[in-house]
């Protein structure tokens, strides 16, 4: 069993969390460093110019798209907004380079740094199971065929912290349309590439049960919330935040958002999920954002902002509720 394979997996969500109070002190503290250097101008030049190349990096893994024109999309429906009030539209110099993507690292700041010989395109996603009309389709003949448009998502981790992003892309429920789901189709599962030799991660950490896979119920995944991003912040989608497609389920813990995805298969029975099979006591199948249920290790009622430091209240749904809170009765 996968289960077992896994080395210490109570800690590894919790060695996430800690790095991440590292880092908001640290950037913290950099940014008064920053001001403090200021001054001396000699080394501010070069400390300022190395610090701008690093935004550079985590802002160029874009990877080169014949589909680039389609981006940005408008902002079609005003409706879909980042959930609760708190704060705006994440930067994206850290959308992109603090993430969570196992593949590559454990290290959320070290994920963008991993990805270059990631292949993102070309792509073809497949879908099937359950469906009359089983296909494989090119990115760049789904990007060309979707009606894309812009939604603003919190995204909300298991581990408390969050970020605003204007992702680009379409409902997940129309691509499920395409394939024309069985009746007897219950379940939506989402399966991410394996390839040990473009990410390090799948190589060195072989504890996992490489490819990482996920799941939702056929309600949730026609729910018009339910979404599949092909790009954010006006272009496509970075490497490290889950090229060419991933998906944006932002009223459940960021870890049902699924990455670079390249198969979906509809049944009858529940699929495992990648989580839920490494930590099931931590970890469930549903997973919908609720600050009442604290995760076996800390609690949930609270989170932190990511750009700014500030804690602020989880709500429940992540702020979602008008939309989903009728599915689970
Ligand atoms: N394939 C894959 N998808 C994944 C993950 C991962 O490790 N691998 N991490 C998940 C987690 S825990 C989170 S919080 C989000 C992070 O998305 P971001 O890096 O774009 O902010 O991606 C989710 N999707
Ligand atoms: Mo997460």
């Amino acid at each position: 069993m996968t289960n077992m394979r896994l080395r210490r997996p109570w800690d590894l969500p919790e060695s996430a969390v800690t790095p991440e109070r590292a880092y908001l002190d640290r950037r913290e503290f950099l940014g008064k460093a920053g001001a403090g250097v200021l001054g001396l101008a000699a080394i501010s030049a070069c400390d300022l110019s190395g610090q701008e190349a690093a935004q550079e990096g985590r802002l160029s893994k874009v990877p080169p798209t014949p589909t680039a024109e389609l981006y940005p999309a408008a902002r079609r429906d005003r409706r879909f907004g980042p959930g609760s009030g708190h704060g705006g539209i994440t930067e994206e110099k850290i959308v992109a380079g603090y993430n969570n993507f196992y593949e590559f690292s454990t290290d959320k700041e070290a994920v963008w740094r991993l990805v270059d010989r990631f292949q993102a395109r070309p792509w073809q996603i497949e879908v099937g199971g359950l469906v009359e009309r089983p296909f494989v389709i090119d990115l760049t003949e789904l990007e060309r065929t979707m009606p894309l448009e812009e939604r603003i998502y919190r995204l909300r981790c298991v581990e408390a912290w969050s970020v605003v992003v204007p992702w680009i892309g379409f409902p997940l429920a129309a691509l499920l349309k395409k394939a024309e789901p069985a009746s007897r189709a219950r379940y939506v599962r989402f399966v991410s590439f394996l390839r040990p030799e473009e990410a390090p991660g799948q190589k060195r950490q072989t504890w996992y049960p490489w490819p990482y896979y996920e799941a939702l119920r056929i309600d949730e995944a026609m729910n018009e919330l339910a979404f599949l991003a092909t790009g954010m912040y006006g272009h496509p989608l970075q490497k490290q935040n889950g090229a060419p497609i991933r998906l944006a389920v932002p009223w459940k813990y960021g870890y049902k958002s699924i990455k670079s995805i390249v198969r979906i298969e509809l049944s009858e029975s529940r699929p495992k999920t990648f989580w839920n099979d490494a930590a099931p006591d931590e970890y469930s199948f549903l997973s919908n954002v609720d600050p009442s249920v604290p995760h076996p290790r800390w609690s949930q009622a609270t989170e932190i902002v990511v750009a700014t430091g500030e804690r602020i209240p989880t709500l429940p749904f992540n702020g979602y509720s008008e939309w989903v809170a009728g599915l689970y009765g």
